[in-house]
C-alpha cells in the first residue's frame, strides 16, 4: 500500500531545493527571515476543510514589514497570517481535493517579501497520506451452531476496528444458502455480533453450512470477510430405564399410586415431554406426567379387567422422540360378571297375563365374594312399567296389560356389576304377538222403542258404537236368536245396526210383548264376540175399532122390570191395548124411547123409568156407539131394539129380562174396515130417507079420508096401550106374550090385545 523506501528518496530532494534558495537571499542585503517551517509535512487524505496543516513565523532583520504568499496548491490550501510575524497554512477543500491515487504529494511555496522588495522563499512538501478501510480481525474458519439452538442466540462476536478511527459500518451481504435467519449487528463501537433469528429453523438435513458474506465500510473503503456456520444436527433423548416392567395387586392398589418414574437424557435439550403413545390393551387407566415422567394410574387397579398392560412411552425433545415399552403386570384382577343367557329375542303373547315371568337371566359372577348387581332400561322408555324385573329371582315379568296394537316390540338392556366392573349391555327383543281381541259395545245395555208396524218395519237405531282393538278389523252385528223367543221377532241390519220387525207385530191383546230384551252380539274379522243388552220397548198403535159381538140386538123386557134394572151388558172388545182399549158408550135413540131405557158409560143398558106407561109391543131403536180411548179414536156401533113384552110367567125375581137375539151373524171381516162401514152408514142413511120418502107419500094418501086402506103389519109403535093387571090366565099366543121361553117366567097379565097385531116368529133366544 505505501511504499517507505519512495518517501526517503522525495525527502532528499526537498532538502536540496531548500538549500538552494537560502543561499540566494543572501546576496542581496537583509530579507526575511522564515523560521519554523518544516521542509514535509504529512497530510490525510480526509482533513477536513480549514485544517492548519503548518505554521510558521517570519521576522525582517532590517525591521521591514514583511508579507507572505503561498504558491504551488492551487485552491486546495491558503496562507492565513494570524498576526504580522506567524503564518498558518490551512487546507481549504478536500471534498474534491485530496485523492492519494491521483496526487500523493504537493509542493508549496512560501514567498515572503519586505518593502525593500527584499524576498526569501521557502518550499514545503505536502504529503497525502492515503486513506484506510476498516480492519477486520478474521474470523475462525468456522462456528459450529446446533439445529436446536433457539432464536436471537449469538453465534460470534466479531473485532473490527478502522486506522483512521473513521466511522464505518458492517453488514451481511450474502447468505448461502439463501436464509434470513442471521443477522449481524453492532454490540460495541468495535464489536458486530451475529445473530441466529428464529424465521426459518435450522435444519441440519436440509442445510449442514452456511456461508455468511459480510462487509465493513468506512467512508473510504471496504473490507470483507466471510463467516461460516456449520449446523450441527440434534441429538435424540434417550431412556434410561425403558424398557422397564412394575408389577402390582390390583385388589390394593388405590387410585394415583406412583407406577413407574420413566427418565431419560438428551445431550442437547434440557427440555423432555413425556406421553403414552398407546396402551395395549387399550385403556386410560394410566397416564404419565409430561414434564416428570412419573406413571400413576387413574382408577382403582381393583376395576381394571387385564393382567397384564403394555405401555408405549414417548420422550420428545420437541424436535426427535423415542419410544419405549413400559410393561405393567397386574395381580389379584378382578373379573366381571357376564349374563349368559342374552343378547337374545323372544316373542310374547299379548294376551299373556300380568304377572307372568317371561324370562330368567342367567349371570355368572366368578369372584365369589363380589355382589352383583342388574340395571336395565326398556325402550320404548314410557311404557317401561309394562314390564318388572326381580334382582332377586333375576326374573323379568309382564307388568301390566300387552297391547300388539299399541306397541308391538320392545328392547331392554341389561347391565350387570360387580361394584368394580360391569359388562353388557347385553339386549333382550321382546316381540308382541297379536292375539284376536274381541270388538266390544261401547256400552252394556241399549234402550230403544217404537210402534207396532209390520215385518221390515219399526226402525230403531239403538246407537251402538262398537270398537275393535285390532288394526284392520271390521265387524258385523247380529241378534243372538237362541236367548229368548222375543228375539225371534227381529231382525238386525249387521252393518248399521238398525233393528226391524221380523214378523208384522202387533201387541193387541198381548198377541206381542210389549217389551223385551234383545242379545245383540258383533262379531269381528277372527270371530271374536262381543254382546250387549238391547231394551226394545213396542208401543201400540191405535189400529182396532171396538167390535161388538153381534151387529144388533133384541131386547124384551117384561112388565116385571123395575127402574135401574140392567136388561143388557154390552162388552164391545177392542183388540189394542192400553187406553187404545178403553171403551165408552153413547147411544142414539132412532125414535124416542131415551125417556124408558138408559146406557151407561160402561155399557150398561138399564131401565130408567117405570114401563107401565107402554103399551106392549113398544119398540125403540138405538144405534150405539163404542168409542176407545186412542187417538184418534175408533168407533165401533151396533143396534139395540127394544121390545116391551109382556111376560106370561111369572118369576119372583125377575133378573135380566134380556133377550139377546142373533138375528144376523157377523161377517167376520166386512166391517174391519171403515171404508165398510161408512158405506153401510150411507146405505142406512139412504134407507132412512126413502122410509121417509114413503111415509110422506103413505101419510098424505092416508090423510085422504079413506085413502088409506092398508092394514099396518106392525101396530104396537105409537098405539097407546093402556096396560091393565097382569091376567093370570093365559091368553092365547101373541107375539108380546111369553110362551114358551122358559127364562122368562109366566105372570098373570091382563092386557088388552090387539086383534090388529102381526105376530112375528121369535127367535130361538141366545144366551
Ligand atoms: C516542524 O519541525 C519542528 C522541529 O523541527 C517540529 O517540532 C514540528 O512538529 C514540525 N511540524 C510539523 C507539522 O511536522
Ligand atoms: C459475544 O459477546 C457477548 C458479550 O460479551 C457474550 O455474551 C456472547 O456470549 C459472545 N458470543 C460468543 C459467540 O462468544
Ligand atoms: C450494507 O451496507 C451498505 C452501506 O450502507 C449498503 O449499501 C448495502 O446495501 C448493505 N447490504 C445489506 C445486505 O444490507
Ligand atoms: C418416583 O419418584 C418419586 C419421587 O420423585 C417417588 O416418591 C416415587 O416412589 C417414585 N416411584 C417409583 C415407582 O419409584
Ligand atoms: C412411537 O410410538 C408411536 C405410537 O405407536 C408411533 O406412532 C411412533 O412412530 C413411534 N415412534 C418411534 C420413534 O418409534
Ligand atoms: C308395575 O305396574 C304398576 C302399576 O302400573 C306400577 O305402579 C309399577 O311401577 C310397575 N312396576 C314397574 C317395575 O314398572
Ligand atoms: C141377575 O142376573 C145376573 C147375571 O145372571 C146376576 O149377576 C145378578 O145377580 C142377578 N140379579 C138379581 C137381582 O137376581
Ligand atoms: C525566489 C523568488 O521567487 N523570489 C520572488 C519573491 O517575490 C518577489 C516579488 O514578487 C520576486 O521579485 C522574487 O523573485
Amino acid at each position: 500500500m505505501w511504499d517507505v523506501e519512495g518517501k526517503k528518496t522525495r525527502m532528499s530532494v526537498t532538502v536540496f531545493v531548500l538549500t538552494f534558495f537560502s543561499t540566494t537571499q543572501l546576496i542581496c542585503g537583509s530579507p526575511p527571515d522564515i523560521q519554523d517551517l518544516n521542509f514535509t509535512v504529512s497530510v490525510d487524505e480526509n482533513t477536513e476543510t480549514l485544517t492548519t496543516i503548518e505554521t510558521f513565523s517570519v521576522s525582517d532583520p532590517d525591521g521591514d514589514s514583511v508579507s507572505c504568499n503561498l504558491a504551488g496548491g492551487g485552491t486546495l490550501f491558503n496562507l492565513y497570517s494570524a498576526s504580522a510575524t506567524s503564518y498558518a497554512i490551512n487546507v481549504l477543500s478536500n471534498s474534491a481535493g485530496f485523492n492519494y491515487d491521483f496526487t500523493a504529494s504537493y509542493a508549496l511555496s512560501v514567498n515572503c517579501t519586505d518593502i525593500n522588495g527584499e524576498s526569501t522563499s521557502a518550499s514545503i512538501q505536502v504529503d497525502i497520506n492515503p486513506d484506510q478501510a476498516p480492519t477486520i480481525t478474521h474470523p475462525p474458519s468456522a462456528v459450529k451452531v446446533s439445529e436446536n439452538t433457539v432464536a436471537l442466540t449469538s453465534l460470534y462476536n466479531l473485532t473490527v476496528t478502522d486506522p483512521e478511527d473513521d466511522p464505518m459500518y458492517c453488514n451481511l451481504t450474502n447468505v448461502n444458502p439463501s436464509s434470513n435467519s442471521f443477522a449481524m449487528w453492532i454490540a460495541t463501537s468495535s464489536v458486530y455480533r451475529f445473530y441466529l433469528l428464529g424465521s426459518q429453523r435450522l435444519d441440519y438435513s436440509t442445510v449442514p453450512l452456511y456461508t455468511l458474506r459480510f462487509a465493513c465500510s468506512d467512508s473510504w473503503g471496504t473490507s470483507t470477510s466471510t463467516l461460516i456456520v456449520e449446523i450441527t444436527p440434534n441429538m435424540y433423548p434417550v431412556f434410561s430405564n425403558l424398557p422397564g416392567t412394575a408389577t402390582f395387586s390390583a385388589s390394593s392398589t388405590g387410585v394415583g399410586t406412583s407406577i413407574f418414574n420413566v427418565t431419560a437424557t438428551d445431550v442437547d435439550s434440557s427440555t423432555l415431554t413425556y406421553s403414552i403413545e398407546a396402551s395395549n390393551p387399550s385403556s386410560s387407566i394410566f397416564q404419565i406426567n409430561s414434564v416428570t415422567g412419573v406413571v400413576t394410574n387413574t382408577q382403582h387397579l381393583k376395576y381394571v379387567l387385564n393382567s397384564v398392560y403394555y405401555l408405549t412411552i414417548k420422550v420428545t425433545d420437541g424436535k426427535g422422540s423415542t419410544n419405549g415399552t413400559l410393561t405393567i403386570i397386574l395381580t389379584n384382577v378382578n373379573t366381571a360378571p357376564t349374563i349368559q343367557n342374552l343378547d337374545n329375542s323372544i316373542s310374547v303373547l299379548e294376551t299373556t297375563a300380568s304377572g307372568s315371568a317371561i324370562y330368567t337371566l342367567v349371570i355368572v359372577e366368578p369372584n365369589a365374594y363380589d355382589t352383583v348387581t342388574t340395571s336395565y332400561s326398556i325402550t320404548p322408555a314410557d311404557k317401561s312399567s309394562l314390564f318388572s324385573f326381580d334382582p332377586t329371582t333375576l326374573k323379568l315379568s309382564v307388568n301390566g296389560t300387552l297391547d300388539y296394537e299399541t306397541q308391538s316390540s320392545f328392547t331392554i338392556k341389561f347391565t350387570v356389576t360387580d361394584g368394580k366392573a360391569s359388562s353388557g349391555p347385553y339386549t333382550l327383543t321382546i316381540t308382541i304377538k297379536d292375539e284376536n281381541e274381541a270388538c266390544f259395545f261401547d256400552r252394556t245395555k241399549y234402550f230403544t222403542s217404537t210402534y207396532e208396524a209390520s215385518a221390515g218395519m219399526g226402525s230403531m237405531d239403538p246407537g251402538f258404537i262398537v270398537s275393535d282393538h285390532d288394526n284392520g278389523d271390521t265387524y258385523t252385528l247380529s241378534i243372538q236368536y237362541s236367548a229368548s223367543v222375543f228375539s225371534n221377532y227381529f231382525k238386525i241390519d249387521s252393518a248399521s245396526g238398525i233393528i226391524t220387525f221380523a214378523v208384522d207385530y202387533n201387541v193387541d191383546q198381548g198377541a206381542y210383548p210389549s217389551s223385551g230384551n234383545l242379545n245383540v252380539i258383533c262379531t269381528d274379522t277372527g270371530n271374536a264376540m262381543g254382546t250387549a243388552t238391547v231394551s226394545v220397548s213396542i208401543y201400540d198403535t191405535n189400529d182396532n175399532a171396538p167390535e161388538f159381538p153381534q151387529i144388533a140386538y133384541v131386547l124384551y123386557p117384561s112388565q116385571y122390570l123395575n127402574p135401574s134394572d140392567v136388561i143388557l151388558y154390552l162388552a164391545a172388545t177392542d183388540k189394542d191395548s192400553g187406553d187404545n182399549a178403553k171403551i165408552t158408550y153413547t147411544w142414539t135413540a132412532q125414535m124416542g124411547g131415551s125417556t124408558y131405557y138408559q146406557l151407561s158409560a160402561t155399557g150398561r143398558v138399564y131401565i130408567a123409568r117405570d114401563l107401565s106407561d107402554l103399551s106392549y109391543g113398544q119398540t125403540y131403536q138405538f144405534v150405539v156407539q163404542a168409542i176407545d180411548h186412542g187417538s184418534p179414536a175408533l168407533t165401533g156401533t151396533t143396534t139395540i131394539d127394544i121390545i116391551y113384552r109382556q111376560s106370561i110367567t111369572t118369576t119372583t125375581t125377575p133378573n135380566t129380562t134380556t133377550v139377546t137375539t142373533t138375528t144376523t151373524t157377523k161377517a167376520p171381516t166386512f166391517l174391519d174396515y171403515p171404508a165398510n162401514i161408512a158405506m153401510v152408514v150411507l146405505m142406512c142413511l139412504m134407507a132412512l130417507a126413502l122410509l121417509s120418502f114413503l111415509a110422506y107419500y103413505l101419510y098424505k094418501y092416508c090423510k085422504k079420508p079413506g085413502g088409506c086402506k092398508i092394514k099396518s103389519w106392525k101396530t104396537p109403535m105409537n098405539k097407546s096401550v093402556s096396560p091393565t093387571k097382569p091376567n093370570p090366565t093365559k091368553t092365547s099366543f101373541d107375539f108380546w106374550n111369553e110362551t114358551s121361553d122358559s127364562n122368562f117366567k109366566s105372570k098373570p097379565f091382563s092386557g088388552k090385545r090387539n086383534s090388529n097385531e102381526t105376530k112375528i116368529p121369535m127367535p130361538a133366544p141366545v144366551l
